[in-house]
């Protein structure tokens, strides 16, 4: 069984995922910083479940001071699950902007409902291509040798990585990088029905129900932030999507 990490949220709780801020889209920035200065700052918790960066090339390259500034003055407990964009988020940024770092895969407790949260991109499994690069970037190895090289090879080698993957993804169809519908019901029941899933990373914001076994299960999809800023809110023992 998975480890149950006691996050209990009684009261209010924001979900965001995939805001893929990058420097070349400062409006983007902008608009992320007002959200957690007027939003995120009114509710005791923040979770950010991955691709809060378009890359993330190692804490040292200082990158999103205004971010950054940003984070440190919430009040607001923040965690955070990496993504397959910013999976290199070390603990000089953790620390930095007092962000707790959970595992891909974390349950947590919603009022009285029990609830998955992940990034989303283990659940794509049809996408075999992907899941093998997704294993060759995590190993301690690949990391470690990328984060020994300067900072502009490490931006090279995103870009370079950014451009092969927005090629390949031309040529899947959407069904194939999508989640797989098996995959996220046997998640659902290894979990022992948790009421809620949330996640990101297929950028197709949506609530699905699955009747598991005689219990409701709800899948939220969060959306991405290329054309407007939107999260979801737990508040009154409810759970909504939000536009900004
Ligand atoms: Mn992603």
């Amino acid at each position: 069984m998975r480890k149950y990490q006691l996050i209990k949220v009684d009261t209010s709780a924001i979900f965001v995922s995939d805001t893929h801020l990058s420097e070349d889209s400062p409006s983007v920035i902008d608009k992320f910083n007002r959200f957690l200065e007027t939003h995120a700052n009114k509710h005791e918790f923040l979770f950010i479940l991955g691709d809060l960066f378009e890359y993330w090339i190692g804490d040292d390259a200082n990158q999103f001071e205004s971010v950054v500034t940003t984070l440190q003055k919430l009040k607001t407990k923040i965690y955070f699950i990496p993504g397959n964009r910013d999976f290199l988020i070390g603990s000089d940024f953790l620390d930095k902007t007092n962000i707790t770092i959970l595992e891909d895969l974390t349950l947590i407790q919603l009022g009285n409902k029990k609830t998955v949260i992940l990034h989303g991109d283990t659940l794509c499994i049809d996408d075999k291509e992907y899941q093998e690069f997704r294993t060759k970037v995590r190993s301690e190895d690949w990391k470690k040798e990328f984060l020994n090289q300067k900072i502009h090879t490490r931006l090279g080698i995103c870009k370079d990585l950014r451009k092969k993957s927005y090629e390949a993804q031309k040529n899947k169809s959407e069904l194939l990088m999508d989640v797989n519908e098996d995959e996220v019901k046997n998640l659902f029941k290894e979990l022992n029905y948790p009421s809620l899933m949330i996640h990101g990373h297929t950028h197709r914001p949506k609530r699905h129900e699955y009747l598991l076994d005689n219990h409701t299960c709800e899948r939220w999809v969060l959306n991405d932030w290329y054309d407007s800023g939107s999260y979801l809110i737990w508040n009154d023992g409810q759970l909504n999507s939000k536009i900004l």
